[in-house]
């Protein structure tokens, strides 16, 4: 109810003021308010507004406002409980570089606001946006080069040795595919055609080098200072730095984020550090991998064998129980089968033992150990590629000297909204207990973190239905739960699976094999058939996911799938049309179109 007394009036006036970072007093129909708030919009900042003329106790509110400022105007603007004034004071105080330090002002106590270690996906991602509402800020990046030598540059995991190449050297694989697939659509060639890994690597690490350069221009752009160095705490507001010539510095700041990421696990084996490479080393390989045994069934390893199965290599996968672990289970079964038939032998239920170089060379001869059925098996290959998992490096970084609170399993950090238990110290990107391990969640956790601490938002990065898409030679494109999950989540009675086999009509011509081309959508019928779950193996994957996972952010049901028309002929459209569910046990063989 609104305040009538004049002590109401005042007290509501005194509360806008001193519990809003920026207050603006404004009137719906006055265009210097909506200025003023499209400022604020643009800026990031995040402001309240009341519009006083639509409140029944608007002419005491600006008579309190008057008394106060001697401003009987509107906009009438206040930041951190302080006057600004109208709408030219505020344009003024933007335009002469004040606003921003108005929003968030800067401590004198250290040397930065804000310390980021990690030059990576969500590193970078936050000092940036941090440095954009005029803080001080540095970022120390440093890799430890990895038990064969492989080091990188600025950039992180996703760019160096993640995404981006094996991105690219999946694409490879699937030019491969269209080279086979352009005969029967009439292309006619007579070379001979083969594949050059060295030509590739260099076409990678170019590309690769070229990003490295623009992260650093950009951090520059930003006046973020960079630190090639290793960054460790000594107290909760200091940290000393190392070069790569051992050179120290020290750095103290107000508050820090650590983006740390993580790095590829070695089993406890002989032979394993000194003889087998990882992500970490593989998209950098100077020779031809050749026979390649992938060690682990997740993500990374899976990608891998792909691509490398793609470029014509022998390839093999040993898998200590199931694929894809957390995956749709459903789904990760058909990426084996569609593996398996296309050259990638699986080796199921075991772990090697041992790792012996029985020729050296480049690639070398290795022979990799392991039981099955009860007596001990090798296998010969020229590559092991450990993807057995990854530990985040939060260790050898001081964390224990500031007090910061660790899960002792996995070296992961334990936060809220991305603060530790230490108030000034905060942590986002792969480092986190229990968040994604992607990309652009370590950005957008970046971005929102130093809106929060700096431009007064409120914005939380949302952890949830965020998709993602396992690049093996058929995509997997999946956002939100896994069929197990939903059945678990809300019983299996409540759950409705749509699902279809599909053929790409690209696939028609080339006579691809599109037996595991699947989607399914996992719908809560007790809440409308809300979709809870969208999965899609077959080509692009990652292109046809990331649209709908949007529609499940608005929360779409079933209906409004049905509703939507598709886009023929396309892959996508098949969401659209989906009729079979699991239960009725109908037929859901490849269909044409
Ligand atoms: P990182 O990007 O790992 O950055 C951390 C940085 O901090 C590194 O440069 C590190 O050297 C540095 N550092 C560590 N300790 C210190 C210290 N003490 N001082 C200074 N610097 C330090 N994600 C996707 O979204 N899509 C994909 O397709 C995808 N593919 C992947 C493929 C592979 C093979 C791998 C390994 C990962 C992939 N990921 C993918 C995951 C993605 O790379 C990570 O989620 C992302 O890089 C995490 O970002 P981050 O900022 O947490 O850490
Ligand atoms: P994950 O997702 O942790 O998966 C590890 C895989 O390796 C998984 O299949 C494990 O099998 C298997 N594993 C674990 N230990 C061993 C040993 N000792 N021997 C053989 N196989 C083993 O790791 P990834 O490297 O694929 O990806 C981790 C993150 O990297 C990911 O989240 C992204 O951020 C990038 P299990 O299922 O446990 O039996």
């Amino acid at each position: 109810m609104a305040p009538t007394t004049t002590t109401d009036v005042n007290k509501l006036v005194a509360t806008l003021i001193n519990s809003n970072n920026v207050m603006i007093f404004s009137k719906s129909f006055c265009p210097f308010c909506t200025k003023v708030k499209d400022l604020f919009t643009s800026l990031k900042i995040a402001y309240k507004s009341i519009e006083i003329d639509k409140l029944g106790n608007g002419k005491e509110i600006q008579d309190k406002l008057a008394d106060m400022t001697g401003q009987r105007t509107v906009p009438n603007v206040f930041i951190g409980g302080k006057h600004v004034g109208g709408a030219d004071d505020t344009f003024a105080a933007h335009t002469e570089n004040r606003l921003m330090s108005m929003v968030s002002p800067p401590t004198d106590k250290y040397d930065f606001d804000l310390v980021v270690i990690g030059g990576g996906s969500g590193g970078l991602a936050a000092s940036k946006e941090a440095a954009s509402f005029g803080k001080k800020v540095a970022v120390c990046d440093f890799v430890k080069p990895s038990p064969i030598g492989t080091s990188w540059g600025l950039g992180g995991t996703c760019v160096n040795v993640g995404c981006i190449p094996k991105k690219l050297m999946h694409q490879t694989a699937i030019l491969g595919q269209s080279i086979k697939d352009a005969r029967p659509y009439g292309w006619e060639f007579s070379e001979e055609v083969t594949h050059n890994w060295a030509t590739l690597v260099a076409g990678v690490q170019d590309h690769i080098g070229s990003l490295n350069w623009g992260y650093r221009v950009a951090l520059r752009d930003k006046s973020v200072k960079y630190q090639n160095a290793y960054a460790e705490f000594v107290d909760a507001h200091t940290v000393k730095c190392i070069n790569r010539r051992g050179k120290e510095t020290t750095l103290t700041s107000d508050k820090f984020i650590i983006a740390t990421g993580m790095r590829p696990r070695y089993p406890n084996i002989p032979g394993a550090k000194e003889f087998s490479i990882t992500s970490d080393d593989l998209f950098s390989l100077a020779h031809c991998p050749g026979k390649t045994l992938c060690v682990g069934a997740s993500y990374v390893s899976l990608e891998c064998a792909g691509f490398l199965a793609g470029v014509g290599l022998n390839v093999t996968v040993m898998v200590r129980s199931i694929l894809l672990r957390g995956f749709d289970q459903d789904i990760a079964e058909r990426i084996g089968t569609h593996m398996e038939k296309h050259s990638v032998r699986f080796i199921r239920k075991t772990v090697p033992t041992r790792i012996e170089r029985i020729k050296e060379g480049s690639p070398p001869t290795l022979r990799v150990f392991y039981n099955e059925g009860g007596s001990e098996k090798y296998i010969e290959v020229n590559t092991v590629l450990m993807a057995i998992g990854r530990d985040a490096c939060t260790s050898g970084i001081g964390l224990e000297k500031v007090g910061v609170k660790l899960n002792e399993k996995n070296g992961q950090v334990f936060a809220t909204n991305e603060q530790t238990n230490i108030p000034n110290v905060y942590a986002i990107g792969d480092i986190l207990e229990g968040k994604p391990e992607l990309t652009p969640v370590a950005i957008n956790a970046g971005i929102l973190l130093a809106r929060r601490m700096f431009a007064g938002s409120n914005t939380q990065c949302d952890y949830v239905n965020v998709p993602t898409t396992v690049f093996t030679p058929l995509e997997y494109g999946c956002c939100g739960l896994a069929e197990e999950d939903a059945i678990k989540l809300y019983g299996e009675n409540n759950i409705e699976v749509y699902h279809t086999k599909y053929m790409p009509l690209e696939y028609t011509v080339a006579k691809r094999d599109a037996a595991d081309c699947y989607a399914k959508l996992i719908c809560n019928k007790a809440d409308q058939e809300r979709v809870v779950g969208l999965h899609i193996l077959g080509p692009n994957a990652g292109e046809v996911t990331q649209g709908y996972a949007v529609a499940m952010k608005c929360g779409a049901t079933k209906q409004h799938f049905d509703s939507t028309i598709g886009i023929h002929p396309t892959v996508s459209e098949l969401f659209t049309t989906l009729t079979v569910t699991k239960r009725s046990g109908e037929d859901v063989e490849a269909q044409g179109c």
